[in-house]
């Protein structure tokens, strides 16, 4: 009985949110326009709005049109890598689903989608001949996203580097495996830019390195553990790669293409918003970035880097450091979470990181601390630091427990939570005038998380693992309505 009643009682509930949702588009926008208080609550016309994916995590299909092995297909064999021991053989079949994922971003209201080319479909051996067939496949996606009405925004490299490189080179740990990822760039820009005019270099350099390579408490493919002074030269080398790719795409791609990378920077939140937190704020942004963003930018490692570093410091030249920082269009930066609060401190050093009380607040994935603010100082300080004049969020999201009610329907309300408390934290960014100019929600579908394997869900969209069916959340409803009035909801 009481079971029937707990029943009944979802599905009404779950009737009322449905009728709630059917209001009017003209006053669905009017509401979404302004705060109760006539505050207004929008975007910046031509505001790009769009989703995020990449190629290992949504793909399957890994041994089809000749592509190679990457270092996630043996990562995710070892024992006790993988959560729930799983991998990306058949993820969430996009290869053969394109279209109807390509359907969904349009049901979105999305006019943009980032995406990422698996390297060893590209170049099976990591190097040398390419795959003709290799670039079929992103083809075939690219002409059915301009169809659609959807702009392309590519990613070179997220992750899953081609085994051959690791076996021959120790992947990052070889700066052959810089020039390898400058060659594919290369290749692969003259064969798609003549329709793809954004391009990511490299994605999350700090996640491929500190967990791939480093003694940090998550481990990712390769999972070598390395010396501090193996890690900063590896650190270098993947810069190194970021600018020998950018150089490549300038050198083969058509006039007019726009580079940058896509970096998960170490954000660094003022501990509370007053002048000399603000100031400390943003040293500790060039600080704690010095290996990533500030040499990319700035074409030099810091003196607080080199100092820190010590005798660890990465063995490099001056040539090195004129490829690295050569001058890209925009950043595109992932924020998922506050990285750093920041205060100002006693003595002249700059800035002191505020430990992160125990209790503080996060989604389901362990590491996903809740800090909306991270979305307006991140950007911010970014754009102050380093003027730069064209800012994408490249990721943003969250991992919910997203079970389906009864009825099957996805109540995401934390979801719905965290989106909205970020995205009031950009259009206070953008309203300010920070140039941010699009943003990419993580992720358009349930897919492939890591080393959390199927576990993990980041969709706006529910995936069955099973049937593969998609299923828009709640938060699908919200993205759209979002995006509808292009101002919060
Ligand atoms: C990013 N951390 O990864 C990646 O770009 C995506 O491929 C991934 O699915 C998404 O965020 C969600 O995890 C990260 O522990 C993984 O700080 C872990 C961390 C940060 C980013």
């Amino acid at each position: 009985m009481s079971h029937r009643f707990t029943r009944r009682h979802l599905v009404g509930g779950a009737g009322a949110i449905a009728a709630g949702l059917a209001m009017p588009p003209a006053e669905a926008q009017q509401a979404a326009s302004a705060q109760p208080g006539g505050t207004p609550r929008a975007f910046p016309q031509n505001f790009v709005w769009g989703t995020a994916t990449a190629s290992y995590q949504i793909e399957g299909a890994v041994d089809v049109e000749g592509r190679g092995r990457s270092i996630w297909d043996t990562y995710t064999r070892l024992p006790g890598k993988i959560r729930d021991n799983s991998n990306g053989d058949r993820a969430v079949e996009h290869f053969t689903r394109y279209k109807e994922d390509i359907a969904l971003m349009k049901e979105l209201g999305t006019t943009a989608y980032r995406f990422s080319i698996a390297w060893p479909r590209v170049f099976p051996d990591g190097t040398g001949t390419p795959n003709p067939k290799g670039l079929d496949f992103y083809n075939r996606l690219i002409d059915e996203l301009l169809a659609n009405g959807i702009t392309p925004y590519a990613t070179l490299y997220h992750w899953d580097l081609p085994q051959a490189l690791q076996d021959r080179f120790g992947g990052w740990a070889s700066r052959e495996t810089s020039k390898a990822l400058g060659d594919y760039a290369g290749y692969v820009a003259k064969h798609i830019t003549d329709r793809v005019k954004n391009v990511f270099t490299i994605n999350e350099c700090a996640t491929l390195v500190d967990f791939g390579y480093g003694v940090a408490p998550i481990e990712m493919a390769p999972g070598i553990k390395s010396t501090q002074k193996e890690l900063n030269q590896i650190r270098h080398h993947v810069a190194l790669g970021h600018g020998l790719a950018v150089q490549a795409i300038r050198a083969q791609g058509r006039a007019g293409t726009e580079i940058g990378v896509a970096e998960n920077l170490a954000s660094c939140i003022p501990v509370i918003e007053t002048p000399e937190h603000i100031r400390a704020s943003e040293i500790a942004t060039r600080e704690m970035n010095g290996g990533y963003l500030t040499v990319i930018m700035e074409g030099r490692y810091t003196d607080g880097f080199l100092s820190y570093a010590g005798a660890n410091a990465p063995v490099f030249t001056e040539d090195d450091l004129k490829i690295i920082g050569s001058p890209v269009d925009f950043l595109g930066l992932n924020i998922y979470m506050p990285q750093h609060y920041v205060a100002a401190p006693a003595d002249a050093s700059g800035f002191a990181l505020v430990p992160t009380p125990a209790t503080f607040p996060r989604m389901e994935s362990d590491w996903l601390r809740v800090g909306p603010e991270a979305m307006y100082w991140a950007p911010r300080n970014v754009a102050k630091l380093w003027n730069v004049k064209k800012i994408f969020i490249t990721e943003n999201g969250a991992s919910a427990s997203d079970k389906p009610a009864p009825d099957g329907r996805i109540f995401d309300l934390d979801r719905i939570m965290y989106l909205r408390a970020y995205l009031t934290q950009l259009q206070r960014a953008t309203s300010e005038g920070v140039p941010v100019q699009g943003y990419f929600h993580w992720s358009l579908m349930d897919n492939f998380e890591w080393i959390d394997g199927y576990e993990k869900r980041f969709g706006l969209y529910h995936v069955d693992f099973n049937t593969q069916k998609r299923t828009p959340k709640l938060s699908a409803e919200f993205y759209r309505k979002l995006i509808a009035g292009n101002a919060l909801v």
